[in-house]
């Protein structure tokens, strides 16, 4: 029993039936049973490499097939994916690697010289393939003298670490969130039931596929259920919408700002999307004018859901019933949420507001060789601590309201303040600095940097900002910089994050 288990029942019911088509150069499509031998060549591939059950396989690769392969490839074999973020800079992939142990490393081509320096300071890797997923064949060629290797070996136990997704936290390094094959197939079974997902869905995946969104929720989903999936490399709000309508795609998923911007397609209302029968968001809070939005220009009432890397998904909104503006709807079969007070942990009633909790088969089973992080993050009595507040009605659907720890959602992705604080105090002219998120209508949440300079320094925000993007990702980096002489502090000494939002984000 593997999470690919339902895979490989869909290659035996539907071998002919198309299982992935890149829609963007190159253009690949491939049926359940091709798509089935090449990821039984790869497995043979890695195991001529040397892949044992438990091994680290890290892929920093752009969304193609050749993820996909080593992906399923790797879990098959009992090993661990460990997919990274493209943006991530040097510095960052040197500490994921080596936390992790990560045994095989595939990475991009063009990332070559960038990344070469890193690779020899790391002990446990052994290997490190660069890919051109613009020729296929050189992939191809990598695997098609490897032995056929029937990868559909049972796991030992449910509890084996199928995935680590690397996390940010307020206090220390990212932690490793170790996915088990039994966190994977609950939760593929909970949203097959709370969706509907039906054979014959066409998936439209505009998602990068080092997440938990774009790889266990869209494209596990598919795959569980014997669909298609249509993947477009780099999201395009007009080509998304063009192809939600000529390829009579059923299923779309996406985040906040990708809603919003086929929304702001100058001629979105001509798209004509009433053949989908489902529409998600999730990874960040819907904003009501979105939900609305949707509502008036494509006559769809998008169901909001709620999960995160940790747990999977938590919560949604019914597929048939009520899909609640502003709220992510009801707890999922299989997952029990618990709202406790803050400070003092003692569960609450319904109505009020605290922290949520999580508990059930989708909760992962700790961070990766970090106990004491592990256990921080849970209860007594086994409930995992999200770190959300908010609250539930007395019909069940839960609302969330704010966070009980300080993290900022940009575009669908996390980013912790701290890491950012950090990286920016060590510019020479940096005395202190406090990193919020501005409410956007593009991002959600607009990374801004409010900063206080040593006396007598002066540097511009640009310069600031370019120090920001030479140590971390992108994403993460400050998008302004506000110069203040200081920073609101309590009688602790602690920075007021809250009057900082007031008087720097427009309002
Ligand atoms: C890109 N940029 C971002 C950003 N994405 N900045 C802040 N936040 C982001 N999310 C940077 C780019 O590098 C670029 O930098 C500049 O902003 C503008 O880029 P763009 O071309 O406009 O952005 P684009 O590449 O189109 O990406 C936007 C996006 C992408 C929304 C399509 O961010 C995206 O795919 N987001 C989805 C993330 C996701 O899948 N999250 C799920 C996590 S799982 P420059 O150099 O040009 O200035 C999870 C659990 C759960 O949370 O419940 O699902």
């Amino acid at each position: 029993m593997s999470f690919l288990n339902s895979f490989i029942e869909n290659v035996r019911k539907y071998p002919n039936k198309t299982a992935l088509e890149f829609i963007d150069p190159p253009l690949q499509r491939l049926t359940y049973a091709e798509l089935d031998q090449l990821v039984q060549r790869t497995a043979g591939y890695l195991q001529s490499l040397g892949l044992q059950p438990g091994d680290r396989v890290a892929l920093q690769l752009s969304k193609c097939l050749e993820f996909i392969l080593l992906h399923l490839g790797t879990v098959g074999l009992g090993a661990i994916t460990l997919p990274l973020n493209l943006a991530y800079p040097p510095d960052e992939l040197k500490y994921f690697l080596e936390d992790s142990g990560a045994k095989l490393f595939f990475a991009l081509e063009s990332s070559e010289e960038k990344i070469q320096s890193i690779l020899p300071n790391l002990p446990d890797l052994q290997e490190c393939i660069f890919l051109n997923p613009s020729e296929p064949n050189q992939f191809n060629s990598l695997i098609a003298n490897s032995l056929i290797t029937n990868y559909q070996s049972p796991i030992s136990s449910l509890q084996d670490t199928a995935v680590i997704i690397y996390t940010s936290g307020t206090t220390g390094r990212p932690k490793g969130a170790q996915i088990t094959h039994g966190n994977l197939i609950s939760n593929l079974q909970a949203l097959h039931e709370a969706w509907g997902w039906q054979h014959d869905d066409i998936l439209l995946h505009v998602l990068p596929i080092f997440h938990v969104h774009g790889l266990f929720v869209a494209l596990h989903g598919a795959l569980n259920t014997g669909a298609t999936t249509l993947l477009m490399r780099d999201f395009d709000g007009r080509k998304t919408l063009q192809t939600l309508v000529e390829r009579r795609c059923t299923v779309f998923m996406a985040v906040p700002t990708i809603h919003q911007r086929l929304l702001d397609v100058p001629d979105a209302k001509t798209f004509d999307l009433s053949h989908l029968r489902l529409i998600t968001s999730g990874s960040d809070r819907l904003p009501d004018e979105v939900f609305t939005g949707f509502q008036g220009t494509f006559g769809h009432t998008l169901l909001e859901r709620y999960g995160m890397t940790e747990t999977g998904m938590n919560c949604s909104n019914p597929l048939h019933g009520e899909r609640r503006i502003g709220s992510v709807g009801l707890p999922l079969p299989g997952v029990e949420v618990r709202l406790v007070d803050p400070e003092s942990r003692a569960p609450l009633p319904d109505g009020e507001i605290g922290e949520l909790e999580m508990r059930g088969p989708n909760v992962f089973k700790g961070y990766w060789r970090q106990p004491d992080k592990t256990s921080a993050s849970f209860s007594a009595d086994g409930w995992f601590r999200t770190g959300d507040l908010g609250f539930r009605e007395k019909d069940g659907y839960i609302t969330l309201c704010g966070r009980s720890k300080d993290l900022i959602i940009s575009g669908g992705l996390n980013i912790y303040p701290p890491e950012v604080e950090r990286v920016l105090v060590e510019h020479p002219a940096v005395d202190s600095c406090a990193v919020i998120g501005c409410l956007d209508k593009e991002w959600g949440e607009k990374v801004t940097a409010v900063v206080v300079l040593h006396k007598g320094e002066t540097v511009s925000g640009e310069e600031l900002i370019r120090f920001c993007r030479e140590r971390l990702a992108v994403y993460k980096s400050p998008k302004s910089i506000v110069f203040r002489d200081d920073l609101p502090r309590n009688a602790m000494g602690k920075v007021q994050k809250a009057d900082l939002r007031k008087t720097v984000c427009p309002h």
